[in-house]
């Protein structure tokens, strides 16, 4: 297994719409496996294959270890996932992003939900969730469409987190300039 970089904002891939895994083999497992270890390592509960600049609909979730870090992993490997029911009543939680470093916000989803996906040995399942693990499923198919959890907040707030990602990442390549410059 390997750890893998994972891109951040303003990075236009984020934006980019992820395809269908026409077959689970060996390497959409392999793939699955390296967004664990990067997950894990990060650490968070979810991520999305794009997170690492791999623009197919692949996911992985572990939700247990986030209150008590010596439970055992749990972890979900879900291909071509897709909502097939969402709840009228919604539900909010404090949300936060590995894309988006050191940001976290309040975002609002249906609270409940019902999910189809290819599990890790191509056989199609079925699934429904409520609370955290209903929040981070829609969270990573949201990756998956090119949408992130700040477009689900006011446009105050996103033009502003927005804007200090762009500035910081050019604060970066300035710097790099400015290094082989010298
Ligand atoms: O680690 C993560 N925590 C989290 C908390 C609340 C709602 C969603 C998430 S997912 C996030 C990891 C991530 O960025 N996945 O795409
Ligand atoms: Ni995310």
């Amino acid at each position: 297994m390997a750890l893998k970089p994972i891109i951040i904002l303003p990075d236009r891939r984020l934006r980019q719409k992820s395809e269908p895994v026409t077959v689970v083999d060996d390497a959409v497992r392999g793939l699955m496996d390296n967004m664990l270890e990067t997950m894990y390592d990060a650490p968070g509960i979810g991520l999305a294959a794009i997170q690492i600049a791999v623009p197919k609909r692949i996911i992985v979730i572990d939700i247990a270890r986030r209150e008590d870090e010596q439970a055992p992993a749990d972890p979900l490997f879900l291909a071509n996932p897709e909502i097939l029911w969402a709840s009228e009543e919604e539900s909010s939680y404090e949300e936060g992003c590995l894309s988006i470093p050191e940001y976290r916000e309040e975002v609002f989803r249906p609270a409940k939900i019902k999910f189809g996906y290819l599990d890790r040995q191509g056989k199609r399942q079925e699934m429904d969730a409520e609370g955290l693990l209903a929040t981070c499923v829609q969270h990573e198919i949201d990756h998956l469409n090119g949408v992130l959890f700040i477009d689900h907040i006011s446009r105050l707030k996103r033009d502003r987190i927005m804007k200090k990602f762009s500035k910081s990442a050019k604060r970066v390549s300035q710097e790099h300039g400015a290094t082989s410059a010298s």
